[in-house]
């Protein structure tokens, strides 16, 4: 029997269950292949699960039917104002649960540089202005202040995904996870869905690949769940999950007061906000939806919708979501056992044709699915969002150049540095300028450095 033949036979049940559902052209190539390429798409095509991708891709558009959106209620804490002793006090109760070991740091770093010309991790960009510390270690770093602060393992948890996993693992390792302990690191990986052309049928990457891509940032419940780290962070009394994404270099992921906040709210998933800068800033939005409590992607809102005010011309969906969360450890159990709403986005996917050529198309060609894991904010049954400042706490890298750029992200961090600098009396260099973040990854952890009051 030839090899091919093996490879046909011993996968026949895998190539059936394809042709049955019209996705058989996957094997297109299988006989062309030498033998461990053909192996591997066999297996590639076992880990697919059909019915489940034809439900997802079935399942009612997560914007689609008559939403009713209304602007945000008193889930929202603004900033300043009457809420500023609430937040004082929150402090302190955050500082608690952290003292106690209490609250774990997720990073979702699942991504690749696509928009930013790179196929590497995003969590390697080199994010410090001066030293060019990749973006996950300079996470990583606060939390090892927070570590040193509070004797005690803060657990980091990168979730990754099949494309990020290796170079994701190598840098900390290579890091020596960064100073932290490394009994508590660990990478989940999230999982991947196939992207789908217009007709419903999978696409190859490569004559023996099928094109897949991450399944969404909602897929952070189910990967920590199958990785048993829920169970683990209940097993040693971790009630509270600290979740940031790991492209924003300015966020804080253990800030005392969000967790407090969150904590005496009796929320379930609490989400920090910045206003927008207008109406076309392209971040989801704080909103109700059907009178609960959501966030509404800004690819989802309408024209008018992004662009109306209330009376005092402040835009009525004007508070920004810059994917920061404090999640109840039971809530992210619940969720890992739900199936959230599926997004569909219109993407360019590179693939092969039926001939076997590379096609890189010009125009999107492909649906990807995803879930999102603010879907689960209408699901609870109390929520919070937090707003916080943007100079502090958001500038995102995504784009290679303009806005949510590289530089413009070294821009802002730069600029916050020197206001501490600068409100404490401590002279700076002149031009670029870092404060290493395990020293102070914040303005008040600058000032204790620096032996200057707090709120002098
Ligand atoms: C996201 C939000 C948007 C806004 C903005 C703030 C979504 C859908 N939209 O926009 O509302 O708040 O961020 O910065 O979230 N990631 C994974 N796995 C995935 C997908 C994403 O780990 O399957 C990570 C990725 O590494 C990155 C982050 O999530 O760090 C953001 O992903 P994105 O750049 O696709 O999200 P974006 O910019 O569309």
């Amino acid at each position: 029997m030839s090899v091919r033949v093996d490879v046909r036979a011993a996968g026949r049940e895998v190539i059936e269950r394809f042709e049955a559902a019209g996705q058989g052209h996957v094997f297109r190539f299988l006989d062309d292949l030498p033998m461990r390429a053909a192996q591997a798409l066999v297996a590639q095509a076992a880990s697919i699960d059909l019915a489940h991708v034809a439900r997802l891709a079935a399942a009612p558009k997560a914007d689609s039917g008559a939403r009713r959106i209304a602007p945000p209620g008193d889930e929202l804490v603004r900033l300043g104002g009457d809420t500023a002793a609430r937040r004082e006090a929150a402090r302190e109760r955050g500082l608690e649960e952290l003292r106690a070991g209490r609250v774990a740091v997720v990073v979702a770093a699942g991504g690749q540089g696509t928009r930013l010309g790179s196929s590497a991790p995003k969590a390697m960009w080199p994010a410090g202005p001066t030293s060019g510390k990749p973006l996950l270690q300079w996470h990583a770093e606060k939390v090892v202040h927070w570590s040193r602060e509070l004797k005690r393992a803060i657990p980091f948890f990168v979730m990754v995904s099949p494309a990020t996993a290796r170079p994701t693992a190598d840098l900390l390792r290579w890091h020596r996870f960064c100073g932290l302990d490394a009994t508590w690191v660990r990478t989940p990986c999230q999982a991947e869905l196939p992207a789908l052309d217009d007709e419903g049928r999978l696409l190859l990457a490569t004559t023996s690949r099928i094109a897949m891509a991450p399944n969404g940032h909602g897929g952070t419940y189910r990967a920590l769940a199958d990785a048993k780290l829920l169970d683990l962070l209940g097993d040693f009394g971790f009630t509270t999950i600290s979740y940031v994404q790991v492209d924003n270099p300015l966020i804080q992921p253990v800030d005392p007061v969000f967790v407090g906040l969150h904590v005496e709210a009796g929320s379930r998933i609490s989400s920090k906000s910045v206003v927008k800068t207008g109406p076309s800033e392209q971040v989801g939005v704080f909103a109700r939806i059907d009178g609960s409590p959501a966030i509404v992607e800004y690819s989802e809102l309408t024209p008018a919708q992004s662009e109306a005010t209330d009376v005092n011309g402040e835009l009525l969906y004007g508070q920004g979501n810059i994917a920061a969360h404090c999640i109840d450890l039971a809530f992210a159990q619940e969720m890992a056992r739900t199936e959230l709403p599926v997004h569909r986005a219109r993407k360019s996917v590179r693939h092969v044709d039926g001939s076997g050529n590379a096609v890189t198309p010009s125009a999107p060609n492909a649906t990807k699915l995803e879930t999102f894991l603010f879907d689960a904010i209408p699901l609870a049954e109390q929520s919070l969002v937090m707003e916080t400042s943007r100079a502090r706490e958001f500038s995102p890298i995504k784009n290679a150049t303009g806005t949510d750029s590289p530089e413009s992200a070294r821009n802002d961090l730069v600029a916050l540095f020197r206001g501490w600098h600068d409100r404490a009396g401590v002279p700076a260099a002149r031009g670029l300028l870092e404060v290493d973040p395990r020293l102070a990854p914040d303005e008040e952890a600058f000032r204790r450095l620096h032996g200057v009051a707090t709120g002098a």
